[in-house]
């Protein structure tokens, strides 16, 4: 991309009235953690395809991420699952990732892949499975103290599958009982995020089905406790960014997981399918981003913006910098909209020109901007291109197949 390109587009934006040093500097300072699982095998209940060059270990994998981060600038932190990313010394974990750049991310407890499980974990009626999957949460907690984690999220399967498998009401009381357990095991400076989901692996009822549940319980627990936001989470229709916006408001909404849907959760490449939601979460957050409330700036700066994906038949690590940059696309084009426009012409009652200005944001073509970014970080302008010319992906086939699988 020539200079010239960006000079047409600062002009053009300029007279649209865009501090395009302010959207470069939002940019710059952009952060999107990416999950161990996804440099992984991994794929559907029907089959996981076996790639050769999967990494092996925990410590692979945070190579691996360590190339998508310096690649795109964008990745610094990575996320783990336990006891996926199981090892006996997480300070040599820890400082793996620092020796590449990285830092550890959220903590993920793993309560779905063990038989006990199978009637539920924290909501299972034999209390000594309870025990085990609260002791599992506690671990975790201890877990992030030794790789310095702010974030723990939490996902349960928990659910049944017909009417009368379990009492609805009980299991939600088990649920705040161990929830509530390990929020007083956290540090004052530590994070619950809690993710909800609508159906699947259970398809009667979910113990923690939507956002309000979510929100409940961490409005029991206290202000450490937050909603975690995965895109695939929801009924068809759902309005995701409404949720967004009214859990900012709240001061709640503490990450998200990124994914791209077509019918449920399809754990696709974010912005693969619906682009135009994506860009439509982003500006809630742009939008929030310059409340005057402090406490609304404040909430949406320590929003953890964190991919969960499932790469079934695609190569992990160009799907990782793919999906990486599907994002920061997304939030550049959020970043152009002039919201004084929007509120203009809302407050006229102009219902065209409102969704009008907020529409055209999304159609500019970012390309120029995102180059100029990356030039002036010293990162290629174009990472995927970088990644298919380097050697690394052909180095990795070394490590042959049966990696880390999910
Ligand atoms: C499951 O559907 C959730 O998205 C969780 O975040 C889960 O822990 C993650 O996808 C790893 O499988
Ligand atoms: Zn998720
Ligand atoms: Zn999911
Ligand atoms: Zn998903």
């Amino acid at each position: 991309m020539s200079d010239k390109a960006y000079m047409l587009f600062e002009e053009e934006q300029k007279q649209r009235g865009i501090d395009l040093e302010h959207v470069k500097a939002k940019l710059k300072q952009f952060k999107i953690e990416t999950p161990s699982w996804g440099y992984g095998d991994s794929g559907t209940r029907f089959k996981v395809f076996q790639k050769v060059g999967v990494p092996r270990t925990p410590f692979e994998k945070l190579e691996d991420a360590a190339v998508v981060h310096r690649l795109t600038g964008l990745c610094p932190s990575v996320a783990i699952h336990i006891p996926w990313d199981h090892v006996d010394d997480y300070g040599k974990l820890k400082s793996h990732a620092e020796s590449l750049g990285l830092s550890i991310g959220a903590v993920n407890p793993n309560l779905f892949q063990d038989d006990d499980y199978m009637l539920g974990s924290v909501t299972n009626s034999d209390p000594s499975i309870r025990r085990k999957a609260t002791d599992h949460l506690l671990e975790c907690v201890d877990i992030a103290k030794e790789t310095g984690s702010r974030d723990l999220s939490l996902w349960f399967a928990d659910g049944t599958n017909y009417p009368g498998q379990g009492d609805i009401r009980q299991r939600k009381h088990w649920m705040l009982e161990a929830l509530t357990e390990m929020y007083r095991a956290m540090t004052a400076d530590m994070r619950m995020l809690i993710e909800y989901k609508a159906f699947e692996p259970a398809f009667y009822h979910t113990d923690i089905a939507d956002w309000g549940m979510a929100y409940n319980y961490a409005q029991k627990l206290g202000p450490q406790a937050e909603v975690l936001v995965d895109t695939g989470h929801h009924l068809p229709g759902a309005n995701i960014e409404h949720i967004v916006a009214y859990l900012i408001d709240e001061k709640r909404l503490g990450g998200f997981h990124f994914n791209s849907y077509k019918y449920a959760d399809d754990d696709l490449i974010v912005g693969s399918m619906n682009p135009y939601e994506l860009f439509l979460i982003f500006y809630q957050i742009v939008l929030a981003a310059n409340d005057a409330d402090e406490s609304i700036r404040d909430t949406v700066e320590k929003i953890a913006f964190m991919i969960d994906q499932s790469h079934n038949i695609e190569q992990k690590i160009p799907a990782m910098i793919r999906s990486v940059l599907n994002v920061q696309t997304q939030y550049a084009k959020a970043l152009l909209i002039n919201h004084e426009e929007v509120a203009e012409a809302a407050e006229r009652g102009d219902v065209l020109g409102a969704e009008d200005a907020v529409r055209r944001a999304f159609e500019f073509d970012v390309t120029p901007l995102l180059h100029a970014v990356r030039e002036e970080k010293g990162l290629p302008i174009d990472p995927m291109k970088a990644y298919q010319a380097s050697n690394y992906a052909t180095e990795i086939l070394a490590r042959g197949k049966g990696g880390a699988s999910w």
